[in-house]
């Protein structure tokens, strides 16, 4: 069974997520964050970056969120959760699957550290960072609200993988979303899943960690 070692409050979700959503058993091991936010030492004993998230499965240690996702999709899937190289929408799949970690990520994260800072509000380079980040949710927001999944009319993993920074991420970080109507509509699909609920609660939430934002809807 594959073990998922899961840091609390911290993208090792998605891999509880997927699990869920694909019907597999796992062995979960939740682990709180040092005072420093830093992952425990397990992490660095399992994998020499030290971060979550990390899976076992028999011999194979796996760390990197897409390297652990595609493992399980292509050897667990059955071709599940994606869509398979040559049928209509296997373009778009593979985009916003990659631009998850790629693109959408490194801007929210820029975007949660800026606004943690006094400065930002002077700052025109903080100003053309935020202008950057809205390109991004602009971009998303049509998409959404011009498909219901990311990947066309299907669920696919790309929606797992994109929706940390609107979750769990956007519970630390002011993430106004009243100007997105089409992720709101997105983030209340997935709230609705099954699946999704069971991952949030064994990944240690009380709540949807977006229902701040549907709560304004
Ligand atoms: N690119 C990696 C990033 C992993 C990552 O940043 N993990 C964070 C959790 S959100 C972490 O372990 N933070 C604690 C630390 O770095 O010590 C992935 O997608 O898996």
């Amino acid at each position: 069974m594959i073990v998922i070692h899961h840091l609390l409050v911290s993208q090792s979700e998605r891999i509880i997520w997927l699990m869920e959503e694909l019907g597999l058993p796992y062995d979960l091991r939740s682990y709180p964050r040092e005072p420093t936010m830093a992952a425990p030492p397990i992490f660095r004993a399992l994998h020499p970056l030290g971060q979550a998230p990390v899976i076992e499965d028999g011999d194979v240690v796996l760390a990197e969120t897409l390297a652990i996702m595609t493992y399980i999709l292509e050897l667990y899937g059955h071709g599940r959760l994606r869509v398979v190289a040559g049928a209509s929408g296997f373009a778009d799949y593979v985009y916003w699957f990659h631009y998850s970690i790629g693109g959408l990520m490194p801007r929210a994260m820029q975007h949660m550290g800026a606004a943690r800072t006094q400065a930002a509000d002077e700052d025109p380079r903080a100003a053309a960072q935020r202008e950057r980040f809205r390109w991004h949710l602009a971009m998303i927001d049509a998409r959404v609200a011009r498909h219901e999944w990311l990947a066309g009319d299907v669920f696919t993993a790309a929606d797992i993988a994109c929706h940390f920074p609107f979750g769990t991420m956007s519970q630390f970080a002011t993430l106004d979303l009243s100007d997105y109507p089409g992720i709101r509509g997105w983030l209340g699909r997935i709230g609705a899943r099954p699946a999704f609920q069971r991952a949030m609660r064994a990944a240690g939430h009380a709540r949807d960690p977006a229902a701040h934002h549907l709560d304004t809807q």
